[in-house]
């Protein structure tokens, strides 16, 4: 632990953002913030830190009630089934919370209905009527998340009333245009409403001055909040009760039919969950100067954990405030952003029936990709490699090579250490500092470097072994071989415990092998961890080959979803708006017929196409080159646009338009007059 941080704080209480519970957990959710936030409690835990880790499912919300209206049962049944999913995935892969809690307990609703009141008898709230989009046909208030229509900064037609998940932007309902109810798909109208607000423009100036102290937060982090800062007015009054009837009611009076904003009373959960954890001493995490509030979270969750949430706890008054928030970016997922909806996404549980018994394997993966400062891609080819190329054949062949020579030469017992050679002593000395490394990697939230320095022990050991040849040397020098064997061995118990944070169950797995009992992350500089005399265990591998075929199941399962939402998507777009005759005879579109086809070179999606309009020869080029094979199109009748104005396009003229329309599977083919016999040029009226 680095001195600054032991000299501050005497605990710490790590908490990763509480999940929606209306859907399981994916690999974009685990490398955003589970994964980190365990491995960084693992390693204080393990380095004798007193840490506490709180998470469970955050179960208000309007997808919530979305997701029960869908599967037509209850939020209530929702959130059981969801919370049990996430809950048992979460254990299953290792995230070791000390408390999975979730926001439908009473303690949370008895914890966030005191937190309002506090606030409100400090008059830290405003109370503020405001016009609210109402559906006249549901009879109800629409919630930012049940109106959709397009979004004014990018023109994306499915932006919802609180963001447009396109480009981010995050909105307010009335600044869509064309707003729809998702309940009735009427337009809703405005109707009057009174909601208690947190003023946040009063409070910009602490918030500021907060965040100010906190300069040392991620980049990506403290950029994000100063931009929130600093963009247009500001910091804007924040509505913290809403006009729905699923959540905590609001405990004070005229907060009838209203309840709780889901953001008010979601992060308080992490003080619920503390206090259902430690029911006696959940104040020294939360009341103490010296304990310390890490929140891991993902991007888009910075706003409410670095500003509304401190503002939230400022005005309250009895709180810590989080000393870092080390949110991560996202995880595409094969070249795409991982999606739900689109069931592109690689679920939790699915992994861990498809890979049995192998969660270190994802761990591993996700650890050395994670987006730590810029969004990044998982693929599973990558996957395989990491597998195959560095836990299979640099680790795991390095620990098998030991235990097996190990057994061969000495019957399982540790030989004893002769004399150290110079290339002893440096790999010794090497292996004194991976500790360090490591420690200071975490401490600063930077996994991938730590999780890299681990295996560069791993590396450090197969070198050792490779250079100094024991099964050759054996028969020539005995002696100098007990000494390598030992090393070696040393290098084995290191990497087990260093293993822990990342790798919990490769870690517990080689203590057994080794026949020890698991040991606490290095104090000191230690390199004598395995007596001579000590007997270990039967080798086993430690890791198995991922196959090609075991890549190829999961990339088929991909390509499904790619097809059905394909075949669901040939969603039939709106008519637009009413043209005239005029227009349209404006228009000249005839029959036609491909005389010539070419690739565009170095275009992935042209064709340079040569036509025969019955009126001329002439050249178009067009975006098709993906769907069809130059040669297959020779004389294929199409219909055209032969009077668009001509445009160059990559170097060549182009004259006219090649109608297509999408099939089932969003391919483009041609709108083809092949059923009649026209002659070419005939006019499409
Ligand atoms: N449930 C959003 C999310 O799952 C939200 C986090 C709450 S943390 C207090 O992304
Ligand atoms: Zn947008």
């Amino acid at each position: 632990m680095s001195s600054n941080m032991s000299k501050k704080f005497n605990r710490t209480l790590v908490t990763a953002a509480l999940p929606y519970a209306n859907g399981p957990v994916h690999i974009g959710h685990l490398a955003g913030c589970y994964l980190p936030a365990d491995i960084y409690v693992r390693y204080l835990r393990s380095s004798g830190h007193d840490v506490k880790f709180i998470c469970g499912s955050d179960e208000h919300g309007v997808p919530i009630t979305i997701k029960a209206k869908k599967e037509g049962i209850t939020p209530q049944q929702v959130v059981d089934k969801y919370h049990k999913i996430m809950g048992d995935a979460f254990q299953e892969f290792g995230i070791s919370f000390d408390v999975y809690s979730r926001t439908s307990s009473k303690t949370h609703h008895q914890t966030a209905a005191d937190f309002f009141k506090v606030m409100h008898q400090k008059n830290a709230f405003t109370e503020q009527v405001t016009e609210q989009y109402y559906d006249e046909e549901a009879k109800q208030f629409l919630a930012d998340r049940y109106i959709v229509g397009t979004c004014p900064k990018c023109g994306n037609e499915n932006a919802y009333g609180d963001q447009c998940e396109k480009c981010g932007s995050s909105l307010n309902p009335t600044d869509l245009i064309n707003p729809k109810s998702t309940l009735s798909g009427s337009k809703p109208v405005l109707k009057q409403t009174k909601n208690w607000f947190l003023p946040l423009d009063k409070l910009q100036p602490k918030i500021k001055a907060y965040l100010e102290q906190h300069t040392d937060w991620k980049p990506n982090v403290y950029g994000q909040c100063k931009s929130w800062l600093e963009s247009g007015d500001g910091l804007q009054p924040r509505a913290m009760t809403r006009d729905l009837d699923w959540g905590v009611p609001v405990p004070v009076e005229g907060g009838d039919g209203k309840v709780l904003y889901v953001w008010f009373d979601a992060p308080i959960g992490y003080i619920s969950a503390t206090k259902e954890l430690l029911p006696d001493t959940w104040q020294n995490y939360w009341q103490k100067e010296d304990s310390r509030l890490i929140h891991f979270i993902g991007k888009d969750n910075i706003v409410f954990h670095c500003i509304i949430f401190p503002a939230m706890l400022m005005e309250h008054g009895d709180f810590v405030l989080a000393d870092n928030v080390p949110a991560n970016e996202f995880l595409n997922l094969e070249g795409d952003k991982i999606s739900t909806s689109r069931n592109w996404a690689v679920w939790l549980h699915e992994y861990l029936i498809d890979f049995k018994n192998q969660q270190d394997v994802l761990r591993y993966t996700l650890c050395s990709n994670a987006p730590e400062s810029k969004d990044n891609d998982f693929t599973w080819k990558d996957f395989q490699l990491k597998n195959n190329s560095e836990l299979v054949a640099i680790f795991g062949n390095f620990v098998n090579r030991t235990l097996v020579l190990t057994h061969k030469f000495y019957d399982g017992v540790v030989p004893n250490a002769e004399t150290y050679t110079k290339e002893d002593l440096l790999v010794l000395e090497e292996l004194a500092y991976a500790p360090d490394k490591i420690s200071k990697a975490i401490e600063q939230f930077k996994f991938r470097e730590a999780v890299n320095e681990w295996m560069n022990v791993a590396r450090i050991g197969n070198k050792y072994l490779a250079d100094t040849e024991p099964w050759k040397l054996v028969k020539s020098d005995e002696n100098r071989v007990k000494t390598i064997m030992n090393i070696a061995l040393q290098i084995s118990n290191n990497l087990a415990i260093l293993a822990e944070p990342f790798l919990p169950f490769t870690s517990k797995k080689l203590f057994e092998l080794l026949n020890k009992h698991p040991q606490n992350w290095p104090l000191s500089k230690q390199t004598n961890n395995v007596a001579a005399g000590h007997k270990i265990n039967k080798d086993e591998l430690l890791f198995a080959k991922v196959e090609d075929a075991d890549v190829q199941k999961q990339l088929d399962k991909l390509e499904q979803s790619k097809q059905l939402n394909l075949a669901n998507n040939t969603s039939i777009k709106e008519i637009k708006p009413e043209t005239t005759f005029d227009d349209f005879s404006k228009m000249d579109i005839r029959t036609a017929t491909i005389l010539e086809a070419e690739r565009v070179p170095k275009t992935e999606k042209l064709l340079k196409l040569k036509v025969d309009t019955g009126v001329d020869v002439r050249t178009i080029v067009s975006g098709i080159a993906q769907f069809y094979d130059p040669e297959k199109i020779i004389g294929q009748k199409v219909c055209m646009l032969a009077n668009l104005a001509p445009r160059k396009i990559k170097g060549i003229e182009s004259k006219g338009m090649i109608l297509m329309a999408e099939n089932k599977s969003g391919e483009l083919c041609f709108v083809s007059p092949s059923n009649i016999n026209f002659n070419d040029g005939s006019e499409v009226k």
